[in-house]
């Protein structure tokens, strides 16, 4: 069995991640690899952060890692909040506050088109190639809602509602999410790549 530590502190990515991990994979997350460092997000690109994340465990670790950073795209804010969606509302990286700015920002605006992207980074040690960087990547096209629906998932979850159906992330279960989402999309690249390796 390979092991890949996942280079992430949102215990929400873990777990969305471990339920689609196939069973010749163990994905670590940092608090198990004893890990315990606010991983930099400096860049104004979602694969130039993720790279950074990744790169900074592997530095530590020197094992085989992936790290995923992503951005709810909104169009009528011209792509906002985008790479900066953690921290959009400030420094607290706060889910409530992050929503109210967003819901704020399109006050009046019609057009709520939306997606979600992922950028999964992998570096890989591979004994006749050496460290490689592979990136993958997920979409996920919906719009944003009035208001608040849910109580379930993370983040802009509640607020986001994904093509093809009418609830919001946060009213769905892991599962029925991972059907749309962004990073289930990214991931089973992740993993079909690493399969055919
Ligand atoms: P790591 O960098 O430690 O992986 P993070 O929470 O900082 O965790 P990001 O930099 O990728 O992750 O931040 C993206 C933000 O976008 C995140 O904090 C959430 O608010 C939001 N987000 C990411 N994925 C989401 C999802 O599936 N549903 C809703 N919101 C999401």
């Amino acid at each position: 069995m390979h092991t890949l530590i996942f280079a992430t502190n949102n215990k929400n990515k873990v777990a969305e991640i471990q339920s689609l991990v196939g069973a010749d994979f163990n994905v670590i997350p940092l608090s198990e690899a004893g890990i315990d460092i606010d991983i930099p997000e400096p860049h104004d690109t979602l694969p130039e952060n993720a790279f950074e994340k990744a790169n900074t465990i592997f530095t530590i670790t020197q094992k085989n890692c992936f790290s995923e950073d992503t951005g709810l795209e909104i169009t009528a804010l011209k792509g906002a909040p985008g790479v900066k969606s953690a921290r959009y509302a400030g420094e607290g990286r706060d889910f409530q506050a992050n929503i109210d700015k967003v819901l704020l920002n399109l006050n009046g605006i019609e057009n709520r088109t939306a997606q979600f992207r992922t950028v999964i980074c992998l570096l890989w040690q591979d004994a006749s190639n050496g460290l490689q960087t592979y990136y993958f990547e997920g979409i996920c096209k919906g719009h944003i809602a009035y208001e608040m629906h849910g109580e379930k998932g993370f983040g802009y979850d509640p607020i986001f509602i994904p093509e093809g159906s009418n609830k919001s992330f946060a009213q769905m279960s892991m599962e029925e999410k991972n059907k749309y989402s962004h990073r289930q999309k990214a991931v089973t690249q992740l993993f079909t790549f690493l399969h055919n390796l």
